[in-house]
C-alpha cells in the first residue's frame, strides 16, 4: 500500500450517502477534505453543513482545475469514470480511490466481497443470515444500503460487502478473503463502452482475494487469477469433490458439495430454479469463509429472500400476483420467468417495462413466447420492448399501456384461476416512479385493495 503523506488533499466526488460517509471518515481521520458535486443542492448538503460548516463545497458541476487541485478524488459510484473533469484530473497524475477502497484497507476482520449483475443482494443477505445463526459478530452493507466506511463504527469478525459495478470501477487490489462473481448478464450499458467492459469491471472484485467463488454455469464469473488462490466453483450440475452442485440421490435433487449430499433440494426455503444456484453460491461462500455447516442448513431451510424479489404480494380469485420489482435488467426478468414459468407454463401473465438502459431484450422473446400467456407493456421504452417480444411470431399475445396501473387491471381482466401475474419489468423505473421500491409498493398496494 502506498504511503499517504499527512498533507494529502481528498476530494469527495459526489455528497450522496456514499460521499458523506467519506467526509466522516476522512475528517475523523484528521484528513484535508473538500466535496463537489455537479447538483446545486446534493442530498447530503444539510448534514453537511451542520457538521462540517469549514470544509469546502463546490457545487453546481465538475471543474476540472477543482479536480486537479487535489492529490486523491473520492469518487461516489454514481459519478462515472468517464466524467471529463475526472478524466483531466488522472491525467494530470491525480490519484482515484472510493469509499470501498479505504474501508477495505481499514476493516480488520476478515471480508466477503459479491458482485454479479443479479441476485447480488439475496445473496449478501443470506450469508448475513448465516453469520447471525452462527454467533459470529459481523456487518453488512455496500451496494445493499448502508456505505461501507459507516460500517466500520462497530469492529466486527466478519464484514459482507455487496458491490455493484459502479463501486468496482474505482478500486485497485481489494483483497478479499472471500470474493464472488455470481452471474454476469447486460446491465448499465448506458454507462459502459460495451458489454466486455462491464464484465471486465466486475473482474475487479478478485484482484487480491485469497479465495475465489465462481459459477460454473456462468463463464463470464470465472477468474483469471494466480496459481495458488483457493477456488471454489457452484453450478446447477453434478459437482466434482469439494465443489457445489446438484445431485440425484433415490429419485430426488439434494445440494451437495462433491458426493456429500447437504440439503434436499426442497427444503430451501426459497423457491425457483434461480434460488438453488443462489443457495448453492451461499452455500460455497459460506463455507469458505468458515461458517459453521448446522448455521449454513438452518439458514437454507428458514431464509425467506428479500421484499421485491420473486415475492408473493396475494391471490385474487385463484390468481397469485408475484412481486418482482427489483427485476430491472434482462437476466433478473429472464431467472423469473424461467424460474416460475418452468413449473407453470402458460400460465404466466408478465407486466413489464420502463427504463431500458440501453438493454437489448431479445433473448427474453423466445421464453416469453414459450412460458407466459401474454405480456403487459408499459413505461418509457414500451414500444422498443414490445417490438421486440412481437417479433418471434410467438403464441402470446403481447399488449401496450402506459402505466403499471393498466397493466394491472389488463392482466387482472385476461387472468384465470391458476393464473399468475409476474411484475418483472426488466427496467429501471425512474420513469414513472421514485425507485424500484415504489414500484412494488404500488403494486403490492393495488393488489391488497382487491383482497
Ligand atoms: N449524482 C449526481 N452528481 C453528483 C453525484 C451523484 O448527479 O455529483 C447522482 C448520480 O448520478 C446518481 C445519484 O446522484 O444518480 C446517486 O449517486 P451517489 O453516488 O451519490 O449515490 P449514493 O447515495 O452514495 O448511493 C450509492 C449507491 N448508488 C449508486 O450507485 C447510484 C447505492 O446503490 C448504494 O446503496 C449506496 O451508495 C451505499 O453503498 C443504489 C443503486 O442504485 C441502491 N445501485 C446501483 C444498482 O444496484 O444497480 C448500482
Ligand atoms: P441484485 O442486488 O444483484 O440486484 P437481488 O437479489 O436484489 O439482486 O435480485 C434482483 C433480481 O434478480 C430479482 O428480480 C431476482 O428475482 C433476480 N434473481 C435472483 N436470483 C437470480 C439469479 N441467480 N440469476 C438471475 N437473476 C436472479
Amino acid at each position: 500500500m502506498a504511503l499517504i503523506a499527512a498533507d494529502t488533499q481528498y476530494l469527495v466526488v459526489g455528497l450522496g450517502a456514499t460521499g458523506l460517509s467519506c467526509v466522516r471518515y476522512l475528517v475523523a481521520k484528521g484528513k484535508l477534505v473538500s466535496v463537489i458535486d455537479s447538483r446545486q443542492a446534493p442530498p447530503g448538503l444539510d448534514a453537511l453543513r451542520a457538521e462540517f460548516p469549514d470544509v469546502e463545497v463546490t457545487l453546481g458541476g465538475f471543474d476540472a482545475d477543482v479536480m486537479t487541485r487535489v492529490d486523491v478524488l473520492v469518487m461516489s459510484p454514481g459519478v462515472p469514470l468517464s466524467t471529463p473533469a475526472v478524466q483531466t484530473a488522472l491525467a494530470n497524475g491525480v490519484r482515484l480511490s472510493s469509499d470501498i477502497e479505504l474501508f477495505c484497507q481499514a476493516h480488520q476482520g476478515r471480508t466477503v466481497l459479491i458482485t454479479g449483475s443479479n441476485a447480488k443482494s439475496t445473496v449478501t443477505s443470506w450469508l448475513a443470515d448465516i453469520a447471525s445463526r452462527a454467533g459470529v459478530t459481523f456487518v453488512v452493507g455496500g451496494n445493499l444500503g448502508q456505505p461501507a466506511l459507516t460500517l466500520l463504527e462497530e469492529p466486527a469478525e466478519l464484514a459482507i460487502l455487496e458491490l455493484s459495478s459502479f463501486q468496482l470501477e474505482l478500486v485497485g487490489p481489494l483483497r478479499a478473503d472471500v470474493a464472488t462473481v455470481l452471474n454476469v448478464s447486460e446491465d448499465h450499458q448506458d454507462r459502459y463502452p460495451s458489454f466486455a467492459a462491464y464484465q471486465q469491471t466486475k473482474q475487479r472484485i478478485y484482484f487480491g482475494c485469497r479465495h475465489a467463488v465462481y459459477n460454473r454455469d456462468d463463464v463470464l464469473t470465472s477468474p483469471l487469477l494466480p496459481t495458488g488462490v483457493a477456488q471454489t466453483t457452484f453450478g446447477l450440475d453434478q459437482p466434482d469433490l469439494n465443489q457445489f452442485g446438484v445431485l440425484e440421490h433415490d429419485g430426488e435433487a439434494w445440494l451437495a458439495c462433491g458426493r456429500d449430499l447437504w440439503i434436499r433440494a426442497k427444503d430451501v426455503a426459497l423457491p425457483g430454479r434461480h434460488n438453488r444456484s443462489n443457495a448453492l453460491a451461499v452455500m460455497a461462500l459460506a463455507q469458505a469463509i468458515g461458517l459453521d455447516r448446522d448455521a449454513i442448513l438452518a439458514s437454507l431451510k428458514a431464509f425467506k429472500g428479500l421484499p421485491h424479489r420473486c415475492e408473493p404480494v396475494g391471490s385474487i380469485d385463484g390468481v397469485q400476483f408475484v412481486n418482482d420489482s427489483k427485476g430491472t435488467n434482462v437476466g433478473a426478468t429472464l431467472a423469473a420467468v424461467e424460474g416460475l414459468g418452468r413449473d407453470h407454463p402458460g400460465r404466466l401473465i408478465l407486466l413489464l417495462g420502463g427504463q431500458g438502459k440501453g438493454a437489448d431484450f431479445s433473448s427474453l422473446s423466445e421464453p416469453v413466447a414459450q412460458l407466459c400467456k401474454s405480456s403487459w407493456v408499459f413505461g418509457q421504452d414500451q414500444e422498443q420492448i414490445a417490438a421486440v417480444l412481437s417479433a418471434g411470431g410467438q403464441s402470446s399475445t403481447v399488449h401496450r399501456v402506459d402505466t403499471l396501473e393498466q397493466a394491472l387491471a389488463g392482466a387482472e381482466a385476461e387472468a384465470l384461476a391458476g393464473d399468475i401475474v409476474l411484475l418483472s419489468p426488466a427496467c429501471a423505473s425512474f420513469d414513472q416512479f421514485n425507485d424500484f421500491q415504489h414500484r412494488g409498493d404500488v403494486f403490492r398496494s393495488w393488489v391488497e385493495a382487491r383482497l
